[in-house]
């Protein structure tokens, strides 16, 4: 089982996109095992963007992430990493897939509504910056059979 780190950024906060982000997860098969809203202070938003300091986007990307609350969850599951940034879609919501978050609630790149991690690695790093380990819950879904399995 691999585990991932999921954003609802501040414009899907103030849109009310929550749900919906939760719901297309849930469906996806994914389980929730960590949730928590926040105001996203700079110093978070510069150790989580890091990689993309200096970029032309950087100071924007930093002041939209603090804009408003942001749902900060991990979501466990087969290929969470891959999965779940599938149901995202790509970063341009203009070059997403239909049927994805991006392209299905959105327009720009600057507000494209989702961070998800890109690779394993990252989930990792994303995830340990974001949770307190006791944050984490490990609990068992009832339907898991059901969604994973190779009999
Ligand atoms: P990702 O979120 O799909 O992993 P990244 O390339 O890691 O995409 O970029 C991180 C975030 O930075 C994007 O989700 C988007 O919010 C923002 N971003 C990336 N490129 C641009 C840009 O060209 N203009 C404005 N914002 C951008």
């Amino acid at each position: 089982m691999e585990r991932t780190f999921v954003l609802a950024k501040p414009d899907a906060v103030q849109r009310g996109l929550i749900g919906e982000i939760i719901k297309r997860l849930e469906q996806r098969g994914l389980k929730l095992v960590a949730a928590k809203f926040l105001q996203v202070s700079t110093d978070l938003a510069e150790q989580h963007y890091a990689i993309h300091k200096g970029k032309p986007f950087y100071e924007g990307l930093i002041r939209y992430i603090c804009s408003a609350p942001v749902m900060a969850m991990v979501w466990e599951g087969p290929q969470a990493v891959t999965a779940v940034r599938q149901t995202m879609g790509a970063t341009r919501p203009t070059e997403a897939a239909p049927g994805t978050i991006r392209h299905d609630f959105g327009l720009e790149v600057g507000r494209n509504l989702t961070h998800a991690s890109d690779s394993p690695e990252n989930a990792q790093a994303e995830i340990s910056l974001w949770f307190k380990p006791e944050e984490m819950v490990d609990w068992k879904q009832s339907n898991e059979t059901w969604i994973s399995g190779n009999n």
